[in-house]
């Protein structure tokens, strides 16, 4: 694999300094998560480094990777939101050379979530959302869910994230909703 300067490196190529520092602290927060429950330390805080990779990747490169790359045409009836997390792994594939699927996936899933989210999935998903800079009360009751509910703490950004692409009249992607039923109904 890269060593971790080439990395950084990278990112810093696709990456204002603001959404870099993020992705940093979004590593250490995945890394802290992993640790409490359980998970690869090792793999968690890579997952987390790269998450938002592919987030400042143009419209029309993505345009052009979802039809020449057999993804879901569907897709394009969607935005660069939806498109980082699930289409932006085939950068990070590309690029970076990350073959860890397990990686890969938690990736993939960290803006949509999934139904079915492992553990470490729910960790990347969570660690964005309660990464020290997050500072709203929504942001701090995740954070306090998280020191012992990873299923709570992942239901708490999934409701809030339904609730702000509502407020704001935007279009829910059917995934995210269909994970708040996954999280919503399946009670420990
Ligand atoms: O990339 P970050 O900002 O760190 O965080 P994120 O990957 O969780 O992305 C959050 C953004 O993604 C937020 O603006 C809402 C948007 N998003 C999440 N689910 C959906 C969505 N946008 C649309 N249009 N539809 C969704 O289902
Ligand atoms: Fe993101
Ligand atoms: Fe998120
Ligand atoms: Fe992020």
């Amino acid at each position: 694999g890269r060593q971790r300067s080439e990395i950084l490196a990278l990112m810093q190529n696709r990456l204002d300094d603001q959404r870099y520092q993020h992705c940093l602290r979004v590593e250490k927060t995945a890394r802290e998560l992993a640790k409490r429950f359980g998970q690869d330390v090792d793999r968690a805080g890579l997952a987390g480094l790269l998450h938002d990779y592919a987030k400042q990747i143009p419209n029309n490169t993505y345009i052009d990777v979802i039809k020449r790359n057999g993804f879901d045409l569907d897709l394009l009836n969607y935005n660069r939101g939806v498109w980082h997390g699930l289409v932006g792994t085939w950068f990070i594939k590309q690029e970076v050379g990350v073959t860890d699927h397990l990686v890969i996936q938690a990736i993939e899933r960290h803006t949509t979530g999934d139904p079915d989210m492992s553990t470490l999935d729910q960790i990347i998903f969570v660690a964005d959302f309660i990464e020290p800079a997050r500072e709203l009360p929504i942001e701090a009751k995740a954070r306090v869910a998280a020191q012992t509910n990873m299923r709570e703490a992942t239901l708490i950004e999934l409701e809030n994230t339904l609730q702000y692409l509502i407020g704001q009249r935007k279009v829910v992607y059917p995934k995210t909703l269909l994970t708040y039923n996954a999280f919503i109904q399946i009670k420990e």
